[in-house]
């Protein structure tokens, strides 16, 4: 018995998950009838289904007794109670590397998007300012331009990879310096922030990366510098943000995850210098029919009793 805490967009993944095993699933029940439903079915649940976003606290593995695989539709287990599933000896699995080329996209999506100003234009069309002769201003290039990647792994490197084809010339930081890499690692967050024009976030969210992006860092980056997040919203202190965006002590942010999501300040909602996206970094049919076959064969693996594809240790 699988609990299916959020549906996969993919209806081929859905119905390979009904054919394979019985499956509850949480989201379709009203939010307010969820904890009663719960209680009728969680004795039996031997596997659950979860997000990158919403993940699984310690609270919901402590009602669910059977549980042996929780299996991530997400590359970030951030927000799985990992301390819990271990001592537990419960296996967590998720979707690496099939999302990489589509995240990577859509960072320098949102960068260009605020580099060219793309939404205060599309505007500016619709609401006939163009017709009504109303002055242009000019945006900036991006060749030239550094742009700072926080956070190597394989998203953060399939970035650099676009921002350089882009012409910007690439900065990476993070803790552990990775061998082979051509780009130059800066000596800190901080720096990093200070050398580049853009700061890509591609690191992954939990405590140990909690507000790192803060006021100082914000600062470092600038007035003519932009902030581009992909990963989780946890790492940037959201307050400073706003901050430093209503001042000008940052010139632009360009957002795909917030701190609380899906709630999104009211403050940096009517922030003119931000373009933001709704945690859509993945969505593409591909990629979520290629993540959730993931999800299906992680979980078909362990209840035959084969090796996990994508275990997370
Ligand atoms: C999705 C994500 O939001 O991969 C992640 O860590 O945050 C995203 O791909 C989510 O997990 C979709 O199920």
């Amino acid at each position: 018995e699988v609990l299916v805490i959020a549906a996969s967009p993919s209806a081929d993944v859905m119905a390979q998950l009904e054919r394979l095993f019985i499956c509850h699933h949480l989201w379709r029940q009203p939010r307010d009838e969820q904890a009663t439903w719960l209680t009728g079915v969680a004795g039996g649940v031997r596997g659950v289904l979860t997000t990158g976003a919403i993940g699984i606290d310690a609270a919901l593995l402590a009602q669910l007794p059977k549980l042996e695989i929780v299996a991530v539709n997400g590359i970030g287990t951030d927000a799985v109670d990992l301390a819990a599933t271990r001592a537990r000896g419960i296996a967590v699995t998720n979707t690496p590397g099939v999302l990489t080329d589509d995240v990577a996209d859509l960072a320098l999506a949102l960068l260009l998007a605020a580099a060219r100003r793309l939404p205060a234009l599309d505007r500016f069309v619709r609401a006939g300012d163009w017709e009504a002769g109303k002055p242009l201003t000019p945006t900036r290039s991006l060749r030239g331009k550094v742009c700072g990647v926080y956070g190597f792994g394989r998203i953060g490197q399939a970035v650099a990879a676009r921002a350089q084809a882009f012409g910007m010339e690439i900065r990476y930081f993070q803790p552990r310096a990775i061998e082979g890499v051509t780009a130059p690692r800066s000596a800190s967050l901080l720096a990093l922030a200070h050398e580049s024009d853009y700061l890509v976030v591609c690191a992954p969210g939990g405590p140990a990366t909690r507000h790192v992006i803060d006021a100082q860092v914000l600062a470092a980056l600038g007035a003519a510098g932009t902030l581009v997040n992909i990963a989780r919203g946890s790492l940037v202190d959201q307050a400073a943000l706003i901050a430093a965006l209503r001042e000008g002590a940052l010139g632009m942010a360009a957002l795909d995850v917030f701190d609380g999501e899906p709630k999104v300040p009211a403050e940096l909602r009517a922030l003119e210098n931000v373009v933001m996206t709704p945690h859509v970094a993945s969505l593409t049919v591909e990629t979520r029919h290629a993540m959730g076959q993931l999800v299906v064969d992680n979980l078909s693996a362990h209840f035959d009793g084969r090796p996990l594809l994508t275990i997370v240790l």
